[in-house]
């Protein structure tokens, strides 16, 4: 009894770093096509969207972690600037790079996304809820 459950413990013991080995090949075999992304805090309230760093270059993988600081719900998009008059909610969302939905940002609520930017576009952060974008809770995002 007291020789068999060592015998288990070490196969136990053998099999997780045999485990270990393999994520560290993979690991290494990919850092050459996937990097981390880099990361982008992000605030927005009434009616602000302001972004850390506020520089971006085309062809990086960023993640955005956004902040609902205000007192009203918000969503966090990236999309080409757009005429959204006569659009839908589905419609801007399906044209989005990226979208946080407004479900996710409640008054105190974080959550992020991860965007590879493309290599030529003209795109901006936004929040498409109605009024607010009118009022100023957009932001241009440059590419160099
Ligand atoms: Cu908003």
């Amino acid at each position: 009894m007291h020789i068999h459950g060592a015998f288990t413990r070490r196969r136990a013991a053998t099999a997780s770093v045999t485990v270990a080995l393999l994520l560290a090949s993979c690991s290494s075999a990919s850092d050459q096509t996937v990097r981390t992304p880099v990361a982008v805090q992000v605030t927005v309230n009434e009616f602000e969207i302001i972004a850390t760093p506020a520089e971006f270059e085309a062809g990086e993988t960023y993640t955005f972690t956004v902040t609902n600081e205000g007192a009203a719900e918000h969503e966090f998009m990236i999309t080409e600037p757009m005429a959204h008059a006569g659009m839908d909610m589905g419609e801007m969302d399906e044209m989005a790079l990226a979208v946080i939905p407004v479900e996710q940002l409640p008054p105190g609520a974080t959550a992020s996304v991860t965007v590879t930017m493309p290599d030529n576009a003209s795109l901006e952060m936004a929040c498409h809820i109605e009024g607010h974008y009118e009022q100023g809770m957009r932001r241009p995002i440059e590419l160099s």
